[in-house]
């Protein structure tokens, strides 16, 4: 009621028309709470949606039908919405920070190389359960277009399991099994663009008018022309231009937006019926217990002439409508942004300050990524630190994904402004890093490929695993035990780091291992072109039974990663909701930050060079801790006789102690 008393004059008109439409059905269909329930939610998120609605279609002369047939669209997904998934629902709106608690700990892969179908996944839950997974992202999962599909990101039908991995019996039983264990699934939607051969694609083709305007296509080049004078390229070796001509096409051909592949068509979404299509995707699987969204290309959703088309005003309106939409049918839901961009254009995408609880709960930090391997290459801590002082200090209800690398490059996004800031030349220090992760820098240990060079502009980015951009693949084959001893420290070091931020740290699969690049991919046609691949190894159970042999690399990787998953999982300090304080220090070798929360406060160091370094004694003291410093790593009291605080070659410490907030 309260809700409903404060809706604008239009969105209670809105409200009013739903509730005639449905009110018999729901009634008809649960127990009056249950029905009940929905009424409550929606009054609570009419508002939010219906604003960011009108914005988007607001203008059209079917506005109000538009909008209400959306609303009704919410109506079936909580119709369709299971029993158990319902409960969860409930118990996800009492445990709000669900997301945010020290124990999330991710995991990603492609089910097709940890173990084949999503039935033999299901027999390896046991693995991930030892390292307190959480939280899994399965990749690649819906049904993707024949032949080449972009790993997964050309789906042909959302609606349908890849026919190799299994049926929407089995992501159903998978689901309810990691649900057992309170590890929460995360799917890719890839909802800017289909593959070429959806039905809605299909039927563009073959001159359909209402699928016409689920793409967008041009019969000429005049405006694809235009749009490409403002327009970067995304694979430009693969993948030049962002335009695609379809022969075929509604009799003549037509130019169809592809920013990405050919095979990927951009979806339309000024056109209402796009959104409510997407809408009613999300729901399905929602439905079929999926926890996150991970929102693919989300930058990208919206066109505008003159601009680079991605962070478009419009792309945070989308998200909003669906925010707001999606708490009503399933609450327990959140959403995950795929947003590669700088960091202020980032905070757009997530719920902070006047947004928070209206975008996503979750986005990648990127930029804390590649700082951490510029921070290796370097042995400088200097830009992750600068890049720290300009994040948020305090988050509540959303936060980030924090990661080494994922299936994608490692593209060198950290901000220019930034760079100058530490005295660095943006493009120099790019190819620094270039040059690096390739082994082209003299010296350097890692074992990287360009990925999508382009010789127009010299941008290149990387491809590699942590274990081979790291060191470990060149020191084995050297068989250098200190080189080994140092690679091992390195993927620790970092692996450590982003168990010591809030948010969710994210583990790409056979990275707790030590899996070193897999060049096979070169021998499969549909693959050999993307080298993405050489950094998508299959699972080795071979290696992974050594993981319980501390002395074998795979255990110390392994067991490494554990312990310090298990530290965290211990201790309130961890959980997201706390003030977050980055701290300069006397060692430019060093990174520092503190974090500080009514039970519990926290001094991290780290130490990105292969030298014994130290830190000023009264870091603590400006970091706002005080009282006796227990190190939760290794249970030592912190500060040494000369008054310094110590880390070994690429140590890191997690300092507990009392503090103030
Ligand atoms: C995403 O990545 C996926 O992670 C990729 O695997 C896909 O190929 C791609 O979308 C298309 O579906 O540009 O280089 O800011 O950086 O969406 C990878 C977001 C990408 C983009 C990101 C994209």
């Amino acid at each position: 009621m309260q809700n409903l008393l404060q809706m604008s004059p239009e969105s209670r008109a809105a409200f009013e028309r739903l509730r005639d439409r449905h009110a018999g059905r729901l009634a008809g269909r649960f127990e009056p709470r249950d029905a009940d329930v929905f009424w409550l939610r929606i009054e609570r998120w009419f508002e939010d949606a219906h604003r960011p609605l009108l914005g988007l279609y607001g203008e059209r002369d079917d506005a109000t039908a538009q909008a209400d047939a959306i609303f009704d669209c919410v109506v079936e997904g909580y119709l369709a919405r299971p029993e158990p998934l319902r409960l969860l629902d409930l118990e996800r709106q009492l445990t709000p920070d669900w997301f945010e608690r020290p124990n999330m700990i991710g995991y990603v892969f492609y089910p097709q190389r940890f173990a084949g179908t999503l039935r033999e996944v299901q027999g390896r839950l046991d693995y991930l359960q030892e390292l307190h997974i959480s939280y899994l992202h399965i990749m690649s999962l819906l049904k993707p277009r024949p032949g080449e599909n972009d790993g997964g990101y050309a789906i042909m039908d959302y609606r349908a399991i890849d026919p190799a991995l299994g049926t929407l019996a089995d992501l159903r039983a998978l689901s309810a099994g990691l649900r057992e264990r309170g590890i929460a699934l995360c799917v890719d939607l890839v909802l800017n663009h289909t593959a070429a051969e959806h039905d809605w694609a299909a039927r563009a083709r073959s001159g359909d008018p209402q699928y016409l305007a689920y793409y967008h296509t041009f019969s000429e080049r005049a405006l694809p022309d235009a749009f490409e004078q403002a327009l970067p390229e995304i694979f430009p070796d693969q993948a030049p231009g962002n335009f695609s001509f379809v022969p075929d096409m509604a009799g003549s051909g037509r130019w169809v937006w592809t920013t990405f592949n050919r095979y990927q068509w951009d979806l339309n979404y000024s056109n209402p019926a796009v959104f409510r299509e997407m809408l009613a995707i999300m729901c399905f699987l929602a439905n079929q217990g999926v926890d996150v969204l991970r929102l693919d290309a989300a930058p990208f959703l919206w066109k505008r002439m003159g601009t680079n088309c991605q962070n478009q005003p419009e792309v945070q309106l989308l998200i909003e409508a669906y925010r707001a939409l999606m708490r009503v049918i399933a609450p327990a839901v959140i959403f995950k942004a795929e947003a590669i961009v700088p960091p202020d254009e980032l905070l757009r995408y997530i719920g902070v300050e006047a947004t928070a609880g209206r975008r996503c709960e979750l986005a990648y930090n990127n930029q804390f990524m590649v700082n951490l391997w510029s921070g290796l290459a370097t042995r400088k801590a200097t830009l992750a630190a600068a890049a720290m002082h300009m994040a948020p200090r305090l988050l509540l209800g959303a936060t980030a994904i924090h990661y080494v690398r994922c299936h994608d490059d490692i593209g060198w996004a950290m901000s220019d402004e930034t760079l100058c800031e530490i005295g660095e030349d943006p493009q120099a220090h790019r190819q620094f890093l270039n040059d690096f992760y390739t082994g082209r820098f003299p010296g350097s240990y890692a074992r990287g490929d360009y990925f999508q060079f382009n010789p127009a502009t010299g941008d290149t980015r990387i491809s590699g695993t942590t274990a081979s951009l790291a060191g470990l693949e060149q020191a084995i084959e050297r068989n250098d035990a200190a080189e080994i001893d140092l690679a091992i420290s390195r993927v620790l070091l970092i692996y450590g780091l982003i168990l010591s931020r809030a948010g969710i740290p994210l583990i790409y699969m056979g990275d707790e291992l030590g899996l070193p690049n897999d060049p096979s991919y070169l021998d499969d046609p549909e693959k050999a072109h993307d080298n993405r691949w050489l950094h998508r190894p299959r699972m080795d159970w071979t290696k992974a039974a050594r993981r319980h042999d501390p002395a074998s690399i795979e255990g110390r990787l392994f067991l490494g990663i554990k312990r310090l998953i298990e530290v965290r999982r211990a201790h309130p300090q961890m959980h997201n909701f706390g003030l977050f304080h980055p701290l300069w220090n006397d060692n430019a070798h060093v990174l520092a930050f503190a974090r500080h929360r009514h039970d519990g406060h926290l001094l991290v160091l780290a130490n990105f060079s292969e030298q014994p370094q130290s830190v000023q004694g009264d870091l603590p003291h400006h970091a706002g801790l005080t009282g006796e410093l227990i190190d939760l790593l290794n249970d030592t009291l912190a500060r040494e006789a000369n008054g310094r605080i110590q880390l070994p070659p690429y140590g890191l410490r997690w300092l507990a102690g009392e503090g103030r907030l």
